[in-house]
């Protein structure tokens, strides 16, 4: 039989990394590999979800006020299942539920990570067959070993972060996860049912062409971010504008993409949302990590959003992300 060496699997890669490491207990591979294997459940339901009674909304509303689709609620449970049944995890938070979920029993307890995620970010486009994503965030507990997780683990600023990633259900299934050592992607092989090394030391290019904002929410900016969305528009030699404007309205497509191919993604407040949509724990946060590690920069657009100090577990906040030199002309602009 021919093992083709050259691909490496998520668990292959994660226990390569570990060896890296002697000194290192497995626990952060172990959680990693955990979430690989929701990942894949999810993605059969996703992937078939057109097929299946488990399209359409569950009837009920998150935290958040939106209706919770099915899948919402597969995902969140699958993602939780892992983490509870795994030997790595203390305890969770979720987009889907309104408060942390301690483990407590004697593995959990002295588990070292916490973990929050989106269990299915951009639900909306479920139904239309859009790229949707889950979004996951991994920290080092500050509360004692041995007893449960505490709030304090939850709301400990972005720059703790031990690990964040997350998994794109698109025309391929991609799992993209970074630690301080870099950025990874994993593309699912259907053949033998594992992520696989597709995108090895992911770089988020300097500067791009792709700028990404709901411009029909254009009159609620403050006029700042006007201007500078004004600037992505204009003929200009310095910024090599015009830019060229996409927004899928499923963040983990939008933002993948300008990692890979260079760009910015904004959500800026609103009149309607004064303090933002997205999340700051289980959405920006995580995405802000992913792409600082890949060499580009996130805001809030007053601040680096990693050193926000969380105060709630569903906090919103205005999120800029991308390419650093892009994100260097948008605070030139946020600063005149
Ligand atoms: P809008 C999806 O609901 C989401 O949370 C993100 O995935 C996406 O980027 C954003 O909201 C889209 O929001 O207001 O532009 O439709």
């Amino acid at each position: 039989m021919i093992i083709n060496r050259n691909i490496l699997t998520l668990d292959e890669f994660t226990i390569q990394q570990l060896r890296d490491f002697p000194q290192a207990t497995g626990e952060l591979s172990s959680l990693l590999r955990d979430i690989g294997l929701a990942a894949k459940r999810v993605n059969v339901e996703v992937n078939k979800a057109g097929l299946v009674d488990i399209l359409g909304d569950y009837g009920t509303t998150n935290i958040q006020g939106e209706e919770v689709k099915k899948l919402d609620i597969y995902a969140n449970n699958q993602f939780m299942g892992v983490l509870k049944h795994g030997i790595s995890c203390a305890g969770i938070a979720s987009e889907e539920l309104d408060d942390i979920v301690v483990f407590n029993d004697d593995v959990s307890n002295n588990s070292k990570y916490i973990c929050m995620f989106d269990p299915l970010d951009g639900s909306g486009n479920i139904d239309v067959n859009i790229s949707i994503g889950t979004i996951f965030s991994v920290y080092r507990r500050v509360s004692e070993l041995g007893k449960p997780a505490t709030k304090e683990d939850f709301l400990q600023p972005g720059h703790q972060q031990v690990a964040a990633g997350y998994i794109i259900y698109g025309s391929s299934t991609m799992l993209v996860y970074a630690t301080r050592r870099g950025v990874n992607g994993f593309t699912l092989d259907q053949s033998i049912g594992e992520f696989s090394l597709s995108h090895a030391n992911i770089k988020c290019p300097p500067s791009g062409k792709i700028y990404s904002v709901n411009h029909g929410n254009f009159f609620q900016y403050d006029e700042k971010v006007r201007s500078y969305i004004n600037l992505c528009q204009k003929k200009d030699k310095t910024t090599g504008g015009p830019y060229t404007q996409r927004y899928i309205g499923s963040m983990v497509a939008d933002v993948h993409r300008n990692l890979l191919k260079g760009g910015i993604f904004m959500y800026p407040a609103t009149t309607d949302k004064p303090k933002g949509k997205l999340r700051l724990l289980y959405e920006c946060n995580p995405f802000a990590f992913i792409v600082e590690v890949a060499g580009g920069k996130a805001t809030n657009g007053k601040q680096r959003i990693l050193d926000v100090v969380p105060s709630e577990l569903h906090q919103r906040t205005p999120f800029f992300v991308g390419s650093k030199d892009m994100m260097g002309e948008l605070e030139s602009c946020l600063t005149a």
